[in-house]
Protein backbone atom coordinates (compact mmCIF):
# COMPACT_ATOMS: atom_id res chain seq x y z
CA UNK A 1 0.00 0.00 0.00
CA UNK A 2 1.30 3.17 -0.91
CA UNK A 3 1.27 5.98 1.79
CA UNK A 4 1.31 9.65 1.09
CA UNK A 5 4.92 10.89 1.83
CA UNK A 6 5.01 12.66 4.94
CA UNK A 7 5.57 16.58 5.13
CA UNK A 8 8.38 18.08 7.03
CA UNK A 9 5.72 20.74 8.53
CA UNK A 10 7.68 22.76 11.07
CA UNK A 11 11.04 23.38 9.58
CA UNK A 12 13.35 26.39 10.32
CA UNK A 13 15.28 27.78 7.26
CA UNK A 14 18.32 27.47 9.81
CA UNK A 15 17.91 24.40 10.77
CA UNK A 16 17.47 23.74 6.87
CA UNK A 17 20.80 25.39 6.03
CA UNK A 18 22.86 24.30 8.63
CA UNK A 19 21.87 20.54 7.57
CA UNK A 20 22.86 21.36 3.88
CA UNK A 21 26.72 22.67 5.49
CA UNK A 22 27.21 19.98 7.77
CA UNK A 23 29.07 17.58 5.86
CA UNK A 24 31.17 19.79 3.70
CA UNK A 25 34.31 20.29 5.00
CA UNK A 26 35.08 23.96 6.82
CA UNK A 27 36.41 26.08 4.24
CA UNK A 28 33.85 24.70 1.30
CA UNK A 29 30.93 25.00 4.03
CA UNK A 30 32.56 28.61 5.07
CA UNK A 31 32.49 29.71 1.41
CA UNK A 32 28.71 27.76 0.38
CA UNK A 33 26.97 29.67 3.45
CA UNK A 34 27.35 33.02 1.61
CA UNK A 35 25.81 31.42 -1.47
CA UNK A 36 22.77 30.34 0.82
CA UNK A 37 20.65 33.37 2.22
CA UNK A 38 16.93 33.02 4.38
CA UNK A 39 15.23 35.67 2.79
CA UNK A 40 14.64 38.70 5.21
CA UNK A 41 14.02 41.27 2.43
CA UNK A 42 11.97 44.02 3.88
CA UNK A 43 11.17 47.51 3.20
CA UNK A 44 13.95 48.69 1.85
CA UNK A 45 16.64 46.41 2.77
CA UNK A 46 17.97 43.13 1.26
CA UNK A 47 20.58 41.03 2.64
CA UNK A 48 23.53 40.23 0.29
CA UNK A 49 24.19 37.21 -1.15
CA UNK A 50 27.64 35.96 -3.18
CA UNK A 51 27.14 35.43 -6.48
CA UNK A 52 28.92 35.00 -9.73
CA UNK A 53 32.19 33.14 -8.26
CA UNK A 54 33.68 30.07 -9.16
CA UNK A 55 32.49 27.11 -8.62
CA UNK A 56 34.14 24.44 -5.84
CA UNK A 57 35.55 21.78 -7.90
CA UNK A 58 33.94 18.81 -7.67
CA UNK A 59 30.93 19.32 -6.65
CA UNK A 60 28.65 18.59 -9.19
CA UNK A 61 26.83 22.06 -9.91
CA UNK A 62 24.36 22.74 -12.17
CA UNK A 63 26.27 25.55 -14.47
CA UNK A 64 27.15 25.48 -18.09
CA UNK A 65 30.12 26.96 -19.74
CA UNK A 66 30.74 30.50 -21.31
CA UNK A 67 30.80 29.01 -24.46
CA UNK A 68 27.29 27.36 -23.92
CA UNK A 69 26.16 31.12 -22.78
CA UNK A 70 27.22 32.81 -25.81
CA UNK A 71 26.97 30.37 -28.62
CA UNK A 72 23.70 28.24 -27.16
CA UNK A 73 21.99 31.15 -25.61
CA UNK A 74 22.41 34.54 -26.91
CA UNK A 75 23.30 32.93 -30.63
CA UNK A 76 22.12 29.88 -30.93
CA UNK A 77 18.55 31.06 -31.65
CA UNK A 78 18.90 33.35 -34.82
CA UNK A 79 18.22 31.83 -37.54
CA UNK A 80 20.09 33.39 -40.67
CA UNK A 81 23.15 33.57 -39.64
CA UNK A 82 26.02 30.64 -39.83
CA UNK A 83 27.43 29.79 -36.27
CA UNK A 84 30.32 27.86 -36.77
CA UNK A 85 32.05 26.29 -33.90
CA UNK A 86 35.64 26.16 -34.12
CA UNK A 87 36.49 23.16 -31.65
CA UNK A 88 36.49 19.88 -31.63
CA UNK A 89 32.84 18.38 -32.90
CA UNK A 90 31.47 17.44 -29.19
CA UNK A 91 31.10 21.09 -28.28
CA UNK A 92 28.69 21.61 -31.37
CA UNK A 93 27.12 18.41 -31.25
CA UNK A 94 26.09 18.71 -28.01
CA UNK A 95 24.87 22.59 -28.76
CA UNK A 96 22.73 21.73 -31.86
CA UNK A 97 19.02 22.07 -31.18
CA UNK A 98 19.38 20.92 -27.57
CA UNK A 99 18.11 24.45 -26.18
CA UNK A 100 14.62 23.91 -27.72
CA UNK A 101 14.74 27.33 -29.13
CA UNK A 102 11.97 27.19 -31.70
CA UNK A 103 11.96 29.33 -35.36
CA UNK A 104 9.52 30.01 -38.03
CA UNK A 105 12.03 30.42 -41.05
CA UNK A 106 9.90 33.13 -42.62
CA UNK A 107 8.61 33.72 -45.81
CA UNK A 108 12.42 33.92 -46.95
CA UNK A 109 13.37 30.39 -45.60
CA UNK A 110 16.59 30.83 -44.72
CA UNK A 111 17.21 28.69 -41.45
CA UNK A 112 20.27 27.50 -40.28
CA UNK A 113 19.18 26.50 -37.59
CA UNK A 114 18.90 22.51 -38.07
CA UNK A 115 22.69 22.89 -39.28
CA UNK A 116 25.52 21.88 -37.17
CA UNK A 117 28.56 23.41 -38.10
CA UNK A 118 31.90 22.60 -37.01
CA UNK A 119 35.76 23.03 -37.93
CA UNK A 120 35.93 19.44 -36.32
CA UNK A 121 40.11 19.95 -34.83
CA UNK A 122 41.73 17.33 -34.21
CA UNK A 123 45.23 16.40 -32.75
CA UNK A 124 46.80 17.71 -35.51
CA UNK A 125 45.07 20.93 -35.12
CA UNK A 126 46.12 21.46 -31.87
CA UNK A 127 49.47 20.68 -32.55
CA UNK A 128 50.18 22.91 -35.54
CA UNK A 129 47.38 25.22 -34.98
CA UNK A 130 43.43 25.94 -36.48
CA UNK A 131 43.45 28.97 -38.30
CA UNK A 132 43.89 27.95 -41.61
CA UNK A 133 40.97 25.09 -41.11
CA UNK A 134 38.77 28.01 -39.59
CA UNK A 135 39.30 30.42 -42.97
CA UNK A 136 38.92 27.09 -45.20
CA UNK A 137 35.63 26.51 -43.27
CA UNK A 138 34.24 29.53 -43.94
CA UNK A 139 34.86 29.56 -47.55
CA UNK A 140 33.16 26.54 -47.07
CA UNK A 141 29.64 27.71 -45.78
CA UNK A 142 29.98 30.94 -48.26
CA UNK A 143 30.40 28.84 -50.97
CA UNK A 144 27.71 26.67 -49.97
CA UNK A 145 25.02 28.85 -48.47
CA UNK A 146 25.96 32.60 -49.05
CA UNK A 147 24.77 33.65 -45.53
CA UNK A 148 24.41 37.62 -44.66
CA UNK A 149 27.03 36.73 -41.61
CA UNK A 150 28.88 33.59 -40.31
CA UNK A 151 29.92 33.97 -36.73
CA UNK A 152 32.66 31.83 -35.03
CA UNK A 153 32.66 30.79 -31.68
CA UNK A 154 35.82 29.62 -29.63
CA UNK A 155 36.29 26.55 -27.52
CA UNK A 156 38.76 25.54 -25.18
CA UNK A 157 41.43 24.22 -27.03
CA UNK A 158 41.15 27.71 -28.93
CA UNK A 159 42.24 29.44 -26.63
CA UNK A 160 45.24 27.39 -25.22
CA UNK A 161 46.83 26.66 -28.52
CA UNK A 162 46.02 30.71 -29.00
CA UNK A 163 44.22 30.59 -32.60
CA UNK A 164 43.73 34.50 -33.31
CA UNK A 165 40.47 34.00 -34.22
CA UNK A 166 39.70 38.08 -35.08
CA UNK A 167 42.36 37.94 -37.64
CA UNK A 168 40.55 35.10 -39.47
CA UNK A 169 37.52 36.86 -39.35
CA UNK A 170 38.46 39.83 -40.22
CA UNK A 171 40.88 38.63 -43.31
CA UNK A 172 37.65 36.16 -44.38
CA UNK A 173 35.05 39.36 -44.01
CA UNK A 174 37.13 41.20 -46.49
CA UNK A 175 37.89 38.84 -48.93
CA UNK A 176 33.73 37.46 -49.24
CA UNK A 177 33.34 41.49 -49.25
CA UNK A 178 29.01 40.38 -48.90
CA UNK A 179 29.22 38.62 -45.44
CA UNK A 180 29.33 40.05 -42.13
CA UNK A 181 32.24 37.41 -40.29
CA UNK A 182 32.93 37.99 -36.80
CA UNK A 183 34.00 36.20 -34.07
CA UNK A 184 33.36 35.53 -29.92
CA UNK A 185 36.57 34.88 -27.58
CA UNK A 186 33.89 32.56 -25.36
CA UNK A 187 36.40 29.59 -24.72
CA UNK A 188 34.50 27.58 -22.05
CA UNK A 189 37.00 28.43 -19.25
CA UNK A 190 36.32 32.11 -20.12
CA UNK A 191 34.66 33.00 -16.96
CA UNK A 192 32.79 31.30 -14.16
CA UNK A 193 29.84 30.38 -15.82
CA UNK A 194 27.87 30.88 -19.14
CA UNK A 195 27.21 34.50 -18.14
CA UNK A 196 30.22 35.27 -18.97
CA UNK A 197 29.49 34.14 -22.35
CA UNK A 198 26.06 36.49 -22.46
CA UNK A 199 28.49 39.46 -22.02
CA UNK A 200 31.02 38.39 -24.47
CA UNK A 201 27.71 37.99 -27.02
CA UNK A 202 26.50 41.02 -25.92
CA UNK A 203 29.32 43.10 -26.67
CA UNK A 204 30.22 41.36 -30.12
CA UNK A 205 26.38 41.89 -31.04
CA UNK A 206 26.03 45.36 -30.59
CA UNK A 207 29.55 46.34 -32.24
CA UNK A 208 28.96 43.98 -35.25
CA UNK A 209 25.42 44.34 -35.88
CA UNK A 210 23.61 46.60 -34.27
CA UNK A 211 22.85 49.46 -36.38
CA UNK A 212 24.33 48.73 -39.32
CA UNK A 213 20.35 48.76 -40.93
CA UNK A 214 19.31 52.99 -40.80
CA UNK A 215 15.94 52.11 -43.15
CA UNK A 216 13.35 53.16 -41.24
CA UNK A 217 10.78 50.41 -40.13
CA UNK A 218 7.37 50.55 -40.61
CA UNK A 219 4.63 50.59 -37.78
CA UNK A 220 3.91 52.00 -34.71
CA UNK A 221 5.07 51.92 -30.89
CA UNK A 222 8.49 50.46 -31.89
CA UNK A 223 10.18 48.19 -29.22
CA UNK A 224 13.20 45.96 -28.84
CA UNK A 225 11.93 42.70 -27.19
CA UNK A 226 15.30 41.60 -24.81
CA UNK A 227 16.23 38.96 -23.18
CA UNK A 228 13.36 36.55 -25.06
CA UNK A 229 14.32 33.19 -26.51
CA UNK A 230 11.40 31.56 -27.86
CA UNK A 231 12.24 28.61 -25.68
CA UNK A 232 9.02 26.18 -26.40
CA UNK A 233 7.60 28.89 -29.06
CA UNK A 234 7.29 31.39 -25.90
CA UNK A 235 8.29 33.87 -28.44
CA UNK A 236 5.44 33.27 -30.54
CA UNK A 237 3.21 33.43 -27.82
CA UNK A 238 4.83 36.90 -27.22
CA UNK A 239 4.93 38.40 -30.42
CA UNK A 240 1.14 37.27 -31.27
CA UNK A 241 -0.05 38.93 -28.20
CA UNK A 242 1.95 42.37 -29.22
CA UNK A 243 1.07 42.45 -32.86
CA UNK A 244 -2.91 41.86 -31.52
CA UNK A 245 -1.69 45.37 -29.31
CA UNK A 246 -0.53 46.46 -32.32
CA UNK A 247 3.10 47.32 -31.20
CA UNK A 248 5.71 46.41 -33.41
CA UNK A 249 8.97 44.45 -32.24
CA UNK A 250 11.77 45.99 -33.95
CA UNK A 251 14.06 43.00 -32.85
CA UNK A 252 13.76 40.00 -30.60
CA UNK A 253 17.34 39.28 -28.56
CA UNK A 254 17.50 36.68 -30.14
CA UNK A 255 14.61 34.21 -30.08
CA UNK A 256 13.85 33.44 -33.85
CA UNK A 257 15.34 36.38 -34.88
CA UNK A 258 17.52 37.26 -38.11
CA UNK A 259 19.73 39.54 -39.03
CA UNK A 260 18.12 42.14 -39.83
CA UNK A 261 16.67 42.72 -36.76
CA UNK A 262 19.48 42.69 -34.85
CA UNK A 263 20.93 45.47 -37.48
CA UNK A 264 17.70 47.48 -36.60
CA UNK A 265 17.29 47.30 -33.13
CA UNK A 266 18.48 50.71 -32.92
CA UNK A 267 15.28 52.13 -35.08
CA UNK A 268 13.38 51.01 -31.78
CA UNK A 269 11.77 53.46 -29.53
CA UNK A 270 12.03 51.21 -26.79
CA UNK A 271 13.36 48.44 -25.18
CA UNK A 272 11.59 45.93 -23.18
CA UNK A 273 13.95 43.56 -20.78
CA UNK A 274 12.39 40.27 -20.09
CA UNK A 275 15.84 37.96 -19.30
CA UNK A 276 17.70 40.39 -16.87
CA UNK A 277 20.66 38.57 -16.42
CA UNK A 278 21.08 37.49 -20.36
CA UNK A 279 20.77 40.75 -22.13
CA UNK A 280 20.70 43.97 -19.67
CA UNK A 281 24.31 45.07 -21.26
CA UNK A 282 22.59 45.47 -24.87
CA UNK A 283 19.92 47.37 -23.05
CA UNK A 284 22.37 49.93 -21.15
CA UNK A 285 24.55 50.42 -24.46
CA UNK A 286 21.48 50.65 -26.56
CA UNK A 287 20.86 53.57 -24.31
CA UNK A 288 23.89 55.31 -23.81
CA UNK A 289 24.73 55.15 -28.12
CA UNK A 290 21.02 55.81 -29.30
CA UNK A 291 19.24 57.26 -26.38
CA UNK A 292 16.55 54.09 -26.60
CA UNK A 293 15.27 53.82 -22.72
CA UNK A 294 14.83 50.50 -21.58
CA UNK A 295 12.43 49.03 -18.78
CA UNK A 296 12.03 45.95 -17.41
CA UNK A 297 9.04 43.38 -18.55
CA UNK A 298 7.90 39.69 -17.29
CA UNK A 299 5.61 38.02 -19.95
CA UNK A 300 5.49 34.73 -17.69
CA UNK A 301 2.25 34.52 -15.87
CA UNK A 302 -1.10 35.86 -17.23
CA UNK A 303 -0.83 38.83 -14.83
CA UNK A 304 2.24 39.33 -15.15
CA UNK A 305 1.72 39.86 -19.00
CA UNK A 306 -0.95 42.39 -18.59
CA UNK A 307 1.03 44.44 -16.26
CA UNK A 308 4.37 44.65 -18.94
CA UNK A 309 1.80 45.04 -21.76
CA UNK A 310 0.00 48.08 -19.68
CA UNK A 311 3.51 49.72 -19.20
CA UNK A 312 4.65 49.87 -22.42
CA UNK A 313 0.87 51.49 -23.70
CA UNK A 314 1.92 53.79 -20.50
CA UNK A 315 5.60 54.34 -21.99
CA UNK A 316 3.84 55.04 -25.15
CA UNK A 317 0.76 57.11 -23.43
CA UNK A 318 -1.29 57.27 -26.55
CA UNK A 319 -5.00 56.53 -25.60
CA UNK A 320 -5.66 54.86 -28.56
CA UNK A 321 -2.76 51.84 -27.55
CA UNK A 322 -3.61 52.01 -23.55
CA UNK A 323 -7.41 50.73 -24.62
CA UNK A 324 -6.00 48.71 -27.23
CA UNK A 325 -3.83 46.63 -24.49
CA UNK A 326 -7.12 46.98 -22.44
CA UNK A 327 -9.40 45.14 -24.85
CA UNK A 328 -6.76 42.69 -25.41
CA UNK A 329 -6.25 41.85 -21.79
CA UNK A 330 -10.28 41.81 -21.54
CA UNK A 331 -10.59 39.76 -24.47
CA UNK A 332 -7.44 37.01 -23.02
CA UNK A 333 -8.47 36.92 -19.40
CA UNK A 334 -11.65 35.24 -19.41
CA UNK A 335 -9.63 31.85 -20.94
CA UNK A 336 -7.37 32.23 -18.88
CA UNK A 337 -9.70 32.47 -15.60
CA UNK A 338 -11.54 29.62 -16.46
CA UNK A 339 -8.78 27.12 -16.48
CA UNK A 340 -6.95 28.98 -13.13
CA UNK A 341 -10.32 28.51 -11.55
CA UNK A 342 -10.53 24.86 -12.28
CA UNK A 343 -7.01 23.98 -11.16
CA UNK A 344 -6.87 26.31 -7.86
CA UNK A 345 -8.75 23.98 -5.90
CA UNK A 346 -6.27 21.19 -6.51
CA UNK A 347 -3.05 23.50 -6.75
CA UNK A 348 -3.77 25.96 -4.21
CA UNK A 349 -1.29 25.45 -1.15
CA UNK A 350 1.27 23.40 -2.91
CA UNK A 351 4.99 24.30 -3.12
CA UNK A 352 7.29 24.58 -5.36
CA UNK A 353 11.44 24.83 -5.79
CA UNK A 354 13.02 26.36 -8.56
CA UNK A 355 16.66 26.52 -9.71
CA UNK A 356 17.17 27.65 -13.28
CA UNK A 357 19.94 29.88 -14.76
CA UNK A 358 18.91 33.38 -14.01
CA UNK A 359 15.87 34.88 -14.76
CA UNK A 360 13.43 31.95 -15.11
CA UNK A 361 14.00 31.05 -10.79
CA UNK A 362 12.44 34.56 -10.62
CA UNK A 363 9.75 34.51 -13.18
CA UNK A 364 7.86 31.45 -12.79
CA UNK A 365 7.33 32.28 -9.23
CA UNK A 366 4.21 34.52 -10.47
CA UNK A 367 3.11 31.50 -12.37
CA UNK A 368 3.21 29.21 -9.43
CA UNK A 369 1.49 32.48 -7.40
CA UNK A 370 -1.44 32.90 -10.00
CA UNK A 371 -1.85 28.99 -9.10
CA UNK A 372 -1.90 29.53 -4.71
CA UNK A 373 1.72 27.62 -5.03
CA UNK A 374 4.28 29.10 -2.86
CA UNK A 375 7.99 28.98 -3.68
CA UNK A 376 10.12 27.92 -0.90
CA UNK A 377 13.49 27.81 -2.09
CA UNK A 378 14.69 29.40 -5.29
CA UNK A 379 17.82 30.22 -6.57
CA UNK A 380 20.28 30.98 -10.10
CA UNK A 381 23.31 28.82 -11.62
CA UNK A 382 25.00 31.70 -12.63
CA UNK A 383 22.98 34.88 -11.74
CA UNK A 384 24.74 38.11 -10.21
CA UNK A 385 23.94 39.95 -6.92
CA UNK A 386 21.89 42.67 -9.18
CA UNK A 387 19.67 39.76 -10.11
CA UNK A 388 18.92 38.82 -6.12
CA UNK A 389 19.34 42.00 -4.24
CA UNK A 390 18.14 44.93 -7.36
CA UNK A 391 20.27 46.71 -9.78
CA UNK A 392 21.19 49.20 -6.82
CA UNK A 393 23.88 47.09 -5.45
CA UNK A 394 25.72 47.19 -9.54
CA UNK A 395 28.07 50.18 -8.35
CA UNK A 396 29.50 47.78 -5.43
CA UNK A 397 29.44 44.63 -7.02
CA UNK A 398 33.33 43.72 -6.76
CA UNK A 399 35.01 42.96 -9.28
CA UNK A 400 37.18 39.97 -9.24
CA UNK A 401 40.26 38.76 -11.66
CA UNK A 402 37.60 36.42 -13.50
CA UNK A 403 34.83 39.25 -13.70
CA UNK A 404 37.84 41.55 -15.13
CA UNK A 405 38.41 38.86 -17.87
CA UNK A 406 35.37 39.83 -19.87
CA UNK A 407 35.55 43.04 -22.04
CA UNK A 408 33.78 46.25 -20.87
CA UNK A 409 33.25 48.22 -23.90
CA UNK A 410 33.21 51.77 -23.41
CA UNK A 411 30.07 53.23 -25.39
CA UNK A 412 29.41 56.33 -26.79
CA UNK A 413 26.37 58.80 -27.71
CA UNK A 414 26.48 58.36 -31.74
CA UNK A 415 27.45 61.74 -32.61
CA UNK A 416 24.26 61.28 -35.70
CA UNK A 417 21.92 59.05 -34.74
CA UNK A 418 21.91 59.51 -30.60
CA UNK A 419 18.17 60.78 -30.47
CA UNK A 420 16.38 60.69 -26.86
CA UNK A 421 13.09 58.95 -27.54
CA UNK A 422 11.78 60.95 -24.67
CA UNK A 423 12.08 64.26 -23.49
CA UNK A 424 13.58 64.78 -19.43
CA UNK A 425 10.34 66.61 -18.89
CA UNK A 426 8.83 63.49 -20.41
CA UNK A 427 10.49 60.84 -18.44
CA UNK A 428 10.14 62.99 -15.35
CA UNK A 429 6.79 63.06 -15.52
CA UNK A 430 6.35 58.86 -16.18
CA UNK A 431 8.50 58.49 -13.46
CA UNK A 432 6.50 61.05 -10.95
CA UNK A 433 3.53 58.36 -11.79
CA UNK A 434 6.02 56.13 -10.17
CA UNK A 435 7.02 54.45 -13.71
CA UNK A 436 10.18 52.97 -13.75
CA UNK A 437 13.08 52.91 -15.97
CA UNK A 438 16.28 50.83 -16.02
CA UNK A 439 15.38 49.50 -13.01
CA UNK A 440 15.37 45.53 -12.00
CA UNK A 441 14.53 44.62 -7.87
CA UNK A 442 15.84 41.34 -8.13
CA UNK A 443 14.68 38.23 -6.54
CA UNK A 444 14.46 38.65 -3.02
CA UNK A 445 11.72 41.26 -2.24
CA UNK A 446 9.17 38.92 -4.42
CA UNK A 447 10.54 36.02 -1.92
CA UNK A 448 8.75 35.27 1.41
CA UNK A 449 10.14 36.27 4.89
CA UNK A 450 12.28 33.08 5.94
CA UNK A 451 12.18 31.19 2.23
CA UNK A 452 15.75 29.89 1.27
CA UNK A 453 17.43 31.21 -1.69
CA UNK A 454 20.55 29.51 -2.96
CA UNK A 455 23.43 30.33 -5.63
CA UNK A 456 24.84 28.04 -7.78
CA UNK A 457 22.47 24.92 -6.02
CA UNK A 458 24.74 21.63 -6.76
CA UNK A 459 23.76 18.02 -7.03
CA UNK A 460 23.66 16.99 -2.98
CA UNK A 461 22.15 20.57 -1.26
CA UNK A 462 19.29 19.65 -4.24
CA UNK A 463 19.21 16.29 -2.62
CA UNK A 464 18.86 17.05 0.96
CA UNK A 465 16.83 20.40 0.15
CA UNK A 466 14.31 17.95 -1.66
CA UNK A 467 14.35 15.23 1.22
CA UNK A 468 14.40 18.04 4.01
CA UNK A 469 11.50 20.29 3.22
CA UNK A 470 9.57 17.90 0.10
CA UNK A 471 8.31 20.29 -2.58
CA UNK A 472 5.11 19.39 -4.15
CA UNK A 473 7.08 19.96 -7.35
CA UNK A 474 10.94 20.76 -8.05
CA UNK A 475 11.61 22.62 -11.06
CA UNK A 476 15.25 23.17 -12.90
CA UNK A 477 16.56 21.32 -15.79
CA UNK A 478 17.77 17.71 -17.21
CA UNK A 479 21.02 16.94 -14.81
CA UNK A 480 18.28 17.54 -11.91
CA UNK A 481 15.68 15.40 -13.20
CA UNK A 482 15.86 12.14 -12.62
CA UNK A 483 17.70 12.37 -9.65
CA UNK A 484 15.18 14.34 -8.23
CA UNK A 485 11.97 12.09 -9.70
CA UNK A 486 13.73 9.32 -8.01
CA UNK A 487 13.15 10.89 -4.88
CA UNK A 488 9.96 10.79 -5.72
CA UNK A 489 9.05 14.01 -6.39
CA UNK A 490 7.43 15.58 -10.11
CA UNK A 491 10.67 17.46 -11.49
CA UNK A 492 9.56 20.01 -14.25
CA UNK A 493 12.13 21.27 -16.98
CA UNK A 494 12.24 24.76 -16.96
CA UNK A 495 15.27 25.09 -18.94
CA UNK A 496 13.61 23.67 -22.15
CA UNK A 497 10.15 22.85 -20.95
CA UNK A 498 10.80 18.88 -21.08
CA UNK A 499 8.84 18.80 -24.09
CA UNK A 500 5.91 21.22 -23.62
CA UNK A 501 4.99 24.97 -23.27
CA UNK A 502 4.62 28.07 -24.81
CA UNK A 503 4.85 28.68 -21.01
CA UNK A 504 4.96 32.50 -21.58
CA UNK A 505 1.57 35.32 -22.30
CA UNK A 506 -1.65 34.43 -22.09
CA UNK A 507 -1.93 30.83 -23.68
CA UNK A 508 1.42 29.98 -21.81
CA UNK A 509 -0.21 30.48 -18.50
CA UNK A 510 -2.97 28.15 -19.91
CA UNK A 511 -0.89 25.46 -20.92
CA UNK A 512 1.31 25.63 -17.54
CA UNK A 513 -1.67 25.74 -15.04
CA UNK A 514 -2.29 22.35 -17.11
CA UNK A 515 0.87 20.99 -16.98
CA UNK A 516 1.91 21.94 -13.05
CA UNK A 517 -1.98 20.48 -12.02
CA UNK A 518 -0.96 16.99 -13.74
CA UNK A 519 2.28 16.80 -12.39
CA UNK A 520 1.34 17.79 -8.74
CA UNK A 521 -1.64 16.28 -8.25
CA UNK A 522 -0.26 12.64 -10.38
CA UNK A 523 -1.04 9.71 -7.69
CA UNK A 524 1.77 8.10 -9.57
CA UNK A 525 4.51 9.70 -7.03
CA UNK A 526 2.97 7.71 -4.06
CA UNK A 527 3.88 4.79 -5.61
CA UNK A 528 7.83 5.70 -5.67
CA UNK A 529 8.61 3.22 -2.93
CA UNK A 530 10.22 0.01 -2.68
CA UNK A 531 7.65 -3.19 -1.02
CA UNK A 532 10.84 -2.67 1.99
CA UNK A 533 10.65 0.78 2.09
CA UNK A 534 7.04 0.76 2.95
CA UNK A 535 6.95 -2.28 4.69
CA UNK A 536 9.72 -2.24 6.91
CA UNK A 537 8.32 -5.89 9.11
CA UNK A 538 9.74 -7.94 5.66
CA UNK A 539 12.77 -8.72 6.37
CA UNK A 540 14.42 -11.51 4.95
CA UNK A 541 15.74 -13.81 7.64
CA UNK A 542 18.86 -16.44 6.55
CA UNK A 543 17.23 -20.12 6.63
CA UNK A 544 19.84 -20.66 8.77
CA UNK A 545 18.60 -18.09 11.13
FE1 LIG B 1 17.93 34.22 -19.27
FE2 LIG B 1 17.13 32.19 -20.52
FE3 LIG B 1 17.46 32.28 -17.87
FE4 LIG B 1 19.62 32.37 -19.47
FE5 LIG B 1 19.89 29.70 -19.67
FE6 LIG B 1 17.43 29.49 -20.74
FE7 LIG B 1 17.78 29.65 -18.11
MO1 LIG B 1 18.54 27.54 -19.43
S1 LIG B 1 18.80 33.39 -21.08
S2 LIG B 1 19.19 33.43 -17.68
S3 LIG B 1 21.43 31.17 -19.88
S4 LIG B 1 16.00 33.21 -19.05
S5 LIG B 1 19.24 28.57 -21.33
S6 LIG B 1 16.23 30.84 -21.95
S7 LIG B 1 16.45 28.45 -19.22
S8 LIG B 1 19.67 28.73 -17.84
S9 LIG B 1 16.90 30.84 -16.42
Amino acid sequence: MATAKKKLVQWEPTDIKKELLKKYPAKVARKRAKQILINEAQENTTPEITANVRTIPGIITMRGCTYAGCKGVIMGPTRDIVNLVHGPIGCSFYAWLTRRNQTDAGPDGENYMPYCFSTDMQDSDIIFGGEKKLAAAIQEIYDLFHPKAITIFATCPVGLIGDDIHTVARNMKEKLGDCNVFAFSCEGYKGVSQSAGHHIANNQVFSHMVGENNEEKAGEYKINLLGEYNIGGDGFEIDRVLKKCGITTISTFSGNSTYDQFASAHMADLSCVMCHRSINYVADMMETKFGIPWIKVNFIGAKSTAKSLRKIAEYFGDQKLIDRVEAVIAEEMPAVDAVRNEVLPRTTGKTAMLFVGGSRAHHYQDLFAEMGMKTVSAGYEFAHRDDYEGRQVIPYLKVDADSRNIEELEIEADPERYSPRKTEAELQALEAKGYKFKEYDGILPDMDKGSLVIDDLNQYEAEKLVELMKPDIFCAGIKEKFSIQKLGIPMKQLHSYDSGGPYAGFVGAVNFYKEIDRLVNSKVWSYMKAPWQESPELSATYVWE
